[in-house]
């Protein structure tokens, strides 16, 4: 009988002290979309490592332990969903894990997090880009950004790219496993207050386009909020386009309440500031099929 049942996204992310990225985000946007959230840390930080110096505890062996309890206990997850992993070694068990715990009813989500701005975050190598190009396999939905989408595709970064460009690497990846490839965080030319977001869904063959007006603000853990809205709004069965709708609308207010303190972007937007935003209907839509 289905009564009483909330549906379990299991997280998998790092979860760092300070800046508001991975858990410290994922955990209260999927918890009031309505989800229950079993977080599986990957590693703790004293801070993200945009800082120029942080601490970093790795968990590969704690998560082996934890899959191995959850496997005792019987957990069945409606949801994977995985963002920022420590280690290849972390890649290949959580690729193992999905792979034997998926249902044709759950959904794969897949935040391929290795860079920004044309460049690998400072603790990964190529050793985590060729794993991360294994992982997406296994994704029902994978959400890069465009330095991650070139290194996903290894083609050389290109910052400017034309719709049908576009259109042509969302293609491309799809064929690598992903039901639906976003491109997040795309860049607008000769417009420094516009970012766009693309996605492609195989199912049904249509490409969209999500423009926001961003202020011109760089927030860590962005990417982070934009996927935990994502994946609550496709669980709660929204469509592609509604879905990429309401994480734009919501990076938008998060950005607005942030950006008129003084304030250091370090730490990430407000979050606290907007997430009641979260149970309101969307009001109005931007998206278009391109
Ligand atoms: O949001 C991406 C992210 C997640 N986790 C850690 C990070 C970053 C980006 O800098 O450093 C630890």
């Amino acid at each position: 009988m289905y009564i009483g049942k909330t549906k379990r996204v299991v997280a998998v992310h790092d979860l760092s002290g300070v800046g508001r990225v991975s858990l410290s985000v994922v955990i209260p946007v999927l918890s009031n979309m309505g989800f229950n959230v079993s977080p599986l840390p990957t590693s703790i930080l004293s801070n993200h490592t945009q800082y120029s110096s942080f601490s970093f505890l790795d968990l590969t062996d704690e998560m082996r332990k934890i899959l191995a309890e959850w496997k005792k206990l019987g957990i069945e997850f409606d949801a994977f969903y995985t963002g920022y992993l420590g280690s290849v070694e972390q890649v290949e068990i959580i690729k193992a894990f999905i792979t034997e715990n998926k249902r044709d009813d759950s959904l794969v989500m897949i935040d391929p997090v290795l860079g920004d701005n044309a460049r690998l975050y400072s603790n990964f190598d190529e050793d985590m880009v060729v794993a991360m190009r294994k992982l997406i396999n296994v994704a029902d939905v994978v959400t890069p950004n465009l330095t991650e989408l070139f290194y996903l595709l290894d083609l050389p970064f290109s910052e400017y790219n034309t719709d049908s460009e576009l259109k042509e690497l969302m293609l491309n990846l799809s064929q690598k496993g992903p039901q639906i490839v976003i491109i997040t965080n795309v860049p607008v030319q000769d417009d420094p207050h516009i970012t766009s977001v693309y996605a492609y869904n195989k199912k049904g063959h249509r490409f969209w386009k999500v423009t926001c007006p961003y202020l011109p603000a760089h927030f860590p853990g962005m990417g982070d909020t934009f996927t935990s809205v994502i994946t609550g709004a496709l669980l709660q069965g929204d469509s592609l386009p509604m879905a990429l709708d309401r994480a734009a609308q919501f990076c938008y207010q998060g950005i607005r309440a942030t950006f008129g303190y003084e304030y250091d972007r370090r730490e990430g937007i407000m979050l606290e500031k907007v997430l009641r935003n979260l149970d309101m209907p969307i009001q109005v839509t931007s998206y278009e099929l391109i």
